[in-house]
């Protein structure tokens, strides 16, 4: 028997491991998960651009939505022999589980926690594969199913130049739904376009035949010009900070204050980007506050009557932050949060004696920006003392409060209590009286839901639905928003499975997104599914959500004796409080959609690109979001 050490196991493995357990490799096989394959044969496309062999980057969606292309115009993957095994370089990079080793030493490796073994692992969990190489004149090919080869490395022909082309299509026998979101894609490849200045990166979508080319020779100076665009926001000075340092880590950061009342910073780590934050971005906060304040100090210019927070220095900044490292520790349930402690003292000790030469030597930007943080101070106690008024109302007259129409429920805590908002008042009437009146509370909206989308806080309380929902809630809205004083565990958008209801209840999530964000990031947020149909086949009846549910339904359950009965419900208020209660209401049957924002960003800009336009193109895509939630049993 060979002696072989405990190392050599781990390193080199077959890829059962990986079909046995993809959780372990992609986090998931849900939506996600899907989507990790891309980003990491994505990755290693941008690992060569980024150690300056290729520039170009070119992903095409293919027509079914399922499957997908990635070429690069780099050096093209070995094809030689590899000394020890019979196979070639390229085989053993897509064959064999590099299972935790450092891959290539001296560069970095842009995956979140692969280590470069994406090019196998995606490869073990794709019902096909094709990778083609251009190298010394020649183009390779080699085809795997379900990552074993379905034939040797062959020359396929002469070609010019380099590069690799990897085609995939996820395994359906492993992902339980295959639909690559356009939308995410697009966005990834933007950012990268971005975070790797000059790299071409074209996006190639054959499903709606469109074409994208993402090339940006300024990187983030032209992200962070883009963004303050978008927002529309009015910079306070005209020249952002920029800072980029080479190294561990490695650091571009670009800066600017802007009138806008938020502050919008966005941070990437590897090129993955990280919504939650983590260390990196409590390093830039530190560094940033403290070199303001130093600016402040040196120069006396600490207003009186007022103390400045650290929010207020941050009030209006707009930015975006990517860093490089060696071994990043992601956390949270969407492992979209930096956790590697080092980095805080890294990039505040990084970031402050930079932006402080950079105050220095600017001192008309530095007085803009220090004017904004008082002026923020002032706000913010001004707002506070507006608050305290309001709430002291509240207090002294307790529930009087309520808006009247609502029927709130009688008993049970906070977590168990339940607010079901209910456009129109004969469905809140059947609601009501369906309901189950100790832990469920009714709010019918009598007129039209206002479009929110891009209106202040101000012009949205005027509006007296949305008023007295947010009284009903009693959690607040905007920077007032207090969780703590939530009056529900739930609140449930109740509308007509019509298109009609679709409209309203985008409306309604779309408040909610624009101004208590925090409602739906907390979970907080479900869209109930009445049903549209009721279906009596016999004795027996059966409720189905829309047009494909009912045909389904009809399919399994012809019995070719009794003719089945159907009837379309014109809306909520026709429905018998009863009916209501078997199929909408009761936690014991019904099912709701969580509503959820898996990727902030891109919800941002389709909530924006799809409030002018029609409705449900709008409902499709947030219950594109919400399918996920639907195994949770609430
Ligand atoms: C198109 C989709 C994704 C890639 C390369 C190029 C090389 C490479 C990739 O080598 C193995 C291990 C360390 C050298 C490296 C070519 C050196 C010389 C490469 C990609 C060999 C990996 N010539 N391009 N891998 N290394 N593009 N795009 O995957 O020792 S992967």
């Amino acid at each position: 028997m060979s002696s072989y050490s405990a190392k050599d196991i781990t390193v080199l493995e077959g890829l059962d491991p990986v079909r046995k357990r993809p959780g372990m490799y992609i986090g998931g096989v849900g939506t996600a998960g899907l989507h990790h394959l891309v980003w990491e044969i994505l990755d290693n496309a941008v690992d060569e651009a980024m150690n300056g062999f290729a520039s170009s980057i070119l992903l095409t969606l293919h027509a079914d939505g399922s499957s997908i292309t990635v070429s690069d115009d780099g050096r093209g993957i070995p094809v030689d022999k590899h000394r020890s095994a019979k196979k070639s370089a390229l085989e053993v990079i897509f064959t064999v589980l590099h299972a935790g080793g450092k891959f290539e030493h001296g560069s970095y490796k842009t995956a979140g926690g692969l280590h470069g073994v994406g090019a196998s692992v995606v490869n073990a969990l794709s019902s096909e594969l094709r990778a083609s190489v251009k190298r010394d004149g020649a183009l390779w090919e080699i085809g795997f199913k379900r990552g074993k080869p379905t034939g040797p490395l062959k020359k396929a022909g002469a070609a010019r130049g380099t590069g690799t082309a990897v085609f995939f299509h996820p395994d359906p026998t492993i992902f339980p739904k295959i639909e690559f979101d356009p939308a995410t894609i697009r966005e990834r490849l933007e950012v990268a376009s971005y975070i790797h200045k000059g790299v071409r990166v074209t996006f190639e979508n054959e499903v709606d035949r469109s074409k994208e080319v993402f090339h940006h020779e300024e990187g983030l100076s032209d992200y962070l010009k883009k963004i303050v665009a978008e927002r529309g926001a009015k910079p306070v000075h005209d020249m952002p900070f920029a800072q980029t340092r080479e190294g561990d880590p490695r650091l571009d950061l670009v800066l600017q204050w802007t009138e806008s009342t938020d502050e919008h910073v966005r941070s990437y780590v590897n090129g993955i980007p990280t919504g939650s934050g983590g260390t990196h971005e409590n390093g830039l906060r530190a560094g940033l506050g403290k070199a303001v304040r130093n600016y402040i100090e040196t120069h006396a210019l600490a207003p009186k009557g007022v103390t400045l927070v650290a929010e207020d220095i941050r009030e209006g900044l707009t930015g975006v932050v990517s860093i490089f490292i060696q071994e990043p520790q992601f956390q949270g349930q969407t492992k979209d949060r930096l956790n590697n402690p080092e980095l805080t003292s890294a990039i505040d000790s990084a970031v402050r004696p930079a932006l402080e030469h950079w105050l220095n030597h600017n001192r008309s930007t530095a007085e803009a920006i220090v004017g904004r943080a008082i002026l923020a101070a002032r706000a913010r106690e001004a707002s506070r003392a507006a608050q305290a008024e309001v709430t002291r109302k509240t207090a002294t007259s307790g529930r009087l409060n309520l808006p009247g129409k609502l029927s709130d429920c009688t008993g049970a805590g906070r977590e168990d209590s339940e607010l079901f908002v209910v456009e129109g008042d004969s469905a809140g009437g059947s609601a009501k009286q369906g309901r189950d009146r100790t832990r469920q509370a009714i709010l019918p909206l009598r007129g039209k839901v206002m479009n929110t989308e891009g209106l202040t806080l101000a012009k949205v309380l005027e509006n007296k639905e949305l008023a007295d929902l947010v009284t009903a809630l009693g959690c607040g809205v905007g920077k007032g928003f207090d969780l703590g004083r939530l009056r529900y565990g739930r609140i449930v958008i109740l509308a007509d499975a019509d298109s009609d209801g679709h409209h309203i209840a985008t409306l309604l999530l779309t408040f909610f997104y624009r101004h208590i964000p925090q409602l739906i990031s907390n979970g907080r947020v479900f869209l109930a599914q009445p049903p549209l149909y009721r279906i009596d086949i016999g004795k027996e009846t059966h409720w189905a959500l829309d047009d494909a549910h009912r045909d389904r339904l009809l399919k399994q359950h012809a019995n070719g004796r009794s003719n089945p009965e159907i009837t379309r419900f014109k809306g909520l208020g026709e429905m018998m409080p009863k009916v209501l209660w078997d199929t909408t209401l009761n936690p014991k049957t019904r099912r709701l959609l969580r509503v959820e924002i898996p990727d902030q960003i891109v919800t941002d800009r389709v909530i924006n690109e799809l409030m002018g336009k029609d409705a449900s193109a709008r409902f499709r895509f947030i219950m594109e979001r919400a399918e996920e939630a639907q195994e949770l049993d609430v």
